[in-house]
């Protein structure tokens, strides 16, 4: 069992990530608890929304992979525009499967163009660097490792061809409404006239379908939600009773915010580290995720009041997922 430090047991081991321990205090300090769901994706995380991915009710990544397979040509034709050299820069790039399709498509029409994917993770551009040329031979590619707007920057300096950005997998769905349009306008603000970008955002539809994604029968989600109580235990030397938490995932169809919560069995106390307790009161909540959905409409809002022209759409059969391509 995990043993959080006290004054009479001191910590013996040092806090390795500074942030991560402020963030967290932060959150559970605040009024409502929160904590973010960034810190989801340790490996046990990345391993467990692997599995999400894998389930039936998990749809958005099928839907996604539908639009990339069945209308590769299209999409490509679209980052291709006039036919101009471009840098193809993907953020938060993960290991590549969705993104391989159009790499694959377009080095089969000798479009001239540099892959750039963008991951906070070192682990993964390392991964990318040496998994990509043999999956992809004559595919010219420079990963970045970092903050996505660090590495915006980095990439305008690398060079000043035409950019197409990828923003997959309706990762701009685990922002809030605001949050999400204020990112998008600082996205158009490093991007220059003619830049592209193809954002994959996950759409309004049946509220069962929504919820059942988020509360999948095997449990894999509540895991991935309880999963970073057990990152805090053992990251930051806190004593999070995993069992004495219950994960409850809720979806509005009215906003379509689809959110995840831990709440608490109990009246209990959890200490951080050597210096925090943090109090819990029984059928307390601690928000952990939002993930979006729009309609297609609300799309354009965001676009539009980002400074981008939505350009095009692509939509999976059901029309439960939209990839669409923005111009600056
Ligand atoms: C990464 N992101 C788009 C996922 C989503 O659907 O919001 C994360 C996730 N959380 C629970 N299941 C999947």
């Amino acid at each position: 069992d995990n043993q959080a430090c006290t004054e009479q047991a001191p910590c013996t081991q040092p806090i390795l990530n500074q942030q991560f321990y402020e963030d967290v205090v932060n959150g559970l300090t605040s009024h409502p608890k929160h904590l973010e769901a960034k810190y989801f994706y340790d490996s046990a995380g990345d391993k467990l929304f692997q599995q999400i991915m894998a389930c039936p009710e998990y749809y958005p990544t099928n839907c996604e992979l539908e639009i990339f397979t069945q209308q590769t040509q299209a999409i490509c034709e679209a980052m291709m525009a006039d036919g101009s050299a471009f840098d193809l820069i993907e953020l938060g790039a993960g290991d590549a499967t969705k993104s391989t399709y159009l790499l694959r498509y377009l080095l089969e029409q000798q479009a001239d163009f540099t892959y750039m994917p963008i991951d906070i993770s070192a682990n993964t551009i390392t991964y990318l660097n040496a998994a990509l040329p043999g999956a992809l031979p004559g595919l010219q590619l420079h990963g970045l490792n970092g903050d996505y707007f660090d590495m915006l920057q980095e990439a305008a300096k690398i060079s000043t061809r035409r950019k197409v950005v990828l923003f997959l997998g309706s990762n701009v769905g685990n922002m809030p409404v605001a949050d999400a349009q204020a990112f998008c306008t600082k996205l158009r603000q490093y991007l220059q006239p003619e830049d592209r970008v193809l954002i994959g955002i996950d759409l309004k539809k049946n509220p069962h379908t929504v919820l059942a994604a988020y509360n999948d029968n095997t449990g894999y989600t509540r895991q991935f939600n309880l999963n970073l109580m057990e990152r805090i235990n053992r990251e930051l030397h806190a004593n999070f009773s995993i069992s004495q938490f219950e994960h409850y995932p809720m979806y509005d169809p009215e906003t379509g915010s689809c959110k995840s919560y831990l709440i608490s069995l109990v009246d209990q106390e959890v200490t951080i580290g050597a210096n925090e307790t943090i109090h819990f009161k029984k059928d307390e909540y601690i928000f952990m995720e939002i993930s979006q959905k729009y309609a297609v409409a609300e799309t354009d809002q965001l676009a539009i009041q980002a400074g981008f022209k939505p350009i095009q759409y692509f939509f999976d059969e059901r029309q439960w997922f939209l990839d669409a391509i923005w111009q600056v």
